[in-house]
């Protein structure tokens, strides 16, 4: 009788064990190198949506930015807003005129202006317009009072519009604005700040980078709406998951002689570099710094001659008074926002989705600080575990040097 060999008996119970806490481990590797894998495939994904959302933001600011005071006066280039707590951004109102849009008026009172042809594109409620007349010998600043649809040829003005955007009574008092040459164009807003938004998908609110254009956006009569959780209202989002702006303002600064023959040798700011925003809250812009109450200059210019120019200086000589406006007056040295010479933002934006293996982690603002911020990690403000990064730029503000108003190229201009 033949022994049965020891391969054909199959295997032992031992070897079985063996065998498969062997395969245990082998699976257990394969299993693990696939989880990393995927780990690292969703942390590629976040991370490119966090830049993807930054250049988005970033962009729009910077486009605005350098058309910032573009055909206005550089008065109205720019509003800046602190936030005043812990975690809050700052908001930046940018406003320029639109090179593209060129309209004939033919005739005009203080309630209307009627142009030679229909508009052929819509107007919202609350629209800031500029006509200027006659070479830029005037022009005024106007809102509209009424959606203009596309087929109209009249626009309804606002005669209460907040200033200076009230200029209807200057129409009836000059004659030219009604001489058959006067040219309307249209002055953009664009107010950039961070709005909190519901997210019925997530358990937390969704933080986007918005813009407000000053108009009745949502046309409900009521215009430049902010934002609740659930209602955009006369807002638009700009880009996602952006949950930090903030804004500090170059101010013209004087040469060392300038400083000396003016008494300048203090800044206007708390901590006297003469950027406005970036430490401290004495240092913000705000109603307590003298020169930045919205559109108030200071000094406060004289009323305008009959021939406007931005800031009137004709009649004064003395370049410490503060009637003066030339290139060298004391006036281009303060606090007021017509001597912004550039702005600098910094955002933050986090990943759309909270990936629960990360650690805590956490955005130093201490090694990289956002301005006059007071968080040391944005993460702090809410519970998520997502990924965040900086983006920090600073455009410099080419209009601001405009000195008077010039019309619109005719449509027919020839260039080059
Ligand atoms: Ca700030
Ligand atoms: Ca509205
Ligand atoms: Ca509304
Ligand atoms: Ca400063």
């Amino acid at each position: 009788m033949r022994r049965l060999s020891r391969r054909s008996r199959g295997l032992t119970l031992i070897e079985m064990l063996v065998t498969a806490g062997v395969l245990a481990i082998v699976l257990a590797g394969v299993l693990g190198a696939l989880a990393e894998n995927q780990r690292q495939y969703v942390a590629h994904a976040d991370v490119a949506g966090v830049q993807s959302n930054l250049r988005t933001a970033a962009a729009q600011l910077e486009k605005a930015l350098t058309r910032a005071g573009y055909g206005i006066d550089p008065n109205y280039a720019i509003e800046p807003s602190d936030g005043t707590s812990t975690f809050s951004s700052d908001a930046v109102a940018i406003q320029y005129r639109d090179p593209a849009f060129r309209r004939d008026v033919t005739a005009a009172t203080s309630a209307l202006l009627t142009l030679s042809a229909a508009i052929g594109e819509p107007l919202e409620k609350g629209q800031r317009l500029l006509v200027v007349c006659n070479q830029a010998s005037d022009f005024a600043y106007l809102r509209t009072s009424a959606a203009v649809a596309a087929s109209a040829t009249t626009i309804a003005l606002d005669g209460s519009a907040a200033a200076p955007w009230n200029e209807t009574g200057r129409i009836t008092a000059m004659s030219c604005f009604n001489a058959g040459n006067a040219v309307l164009t249209r002055v953009e807003r664009r107010q950039f700040f961070v709005a909190w938004m519901n997210d019925p998908g997530q358990g937390e609110q969704r933080a986007v980078l918005a813009v407000r254009r000053g108009v009745d956006l949502d046309a409900d009569g009521t215009v430049d709406e902010a934002p609740t959780a659930t209602d955009t209202q006369d807002a638009e989002v700009v880009a996602l998951d952006i949950e930090q702006l903030q804004v500090s303002y170059v101010m013209n600064r004087p040469i060392a002689t300038i400083a000396t023959n003016f008494a300048l040798t203090t800044g206007p700011d708390d901590d006297d570099d003469w950027i406005f925003g970036d430490t401290g809250t004495a240092d913000a812009p705000s109603s307590a710094s003298p020169g930045w109450t919205g559109n108030t200059p200071n000094p406060t210019p004289a009323a305008p001659p009959l021939l406007r120019e931005f800031g009137t200086c004709n009649a004064v000589v003395d370049s410490n008074a503060a009637g003066y406006c030339g290139y060298g007056a004391r006036r281009r040295y303060t606090g007021h926002p017509g001597n912004i010479r550039a702005v600098r933002f910094s955002l933050a934006a986090r990943s759309a989705k909270e990936d629960l293996a990360l650690n805590a982690e956490k955005l130093d603002l201490v090694e990289n600080p956002m301005e006059n911020l007071t968080a040391t990690n944005l993460s702090a403000q809410v519970s998520s575990k997502r990924r965040r990064q900086l983006y920090r730029q600073t455009v410099a503000l080419k209009n601001m040097f405009q000195r008077k108003m010039f019309p619109p190229p005719p449509e027919n201009f020839a260039g080059g």
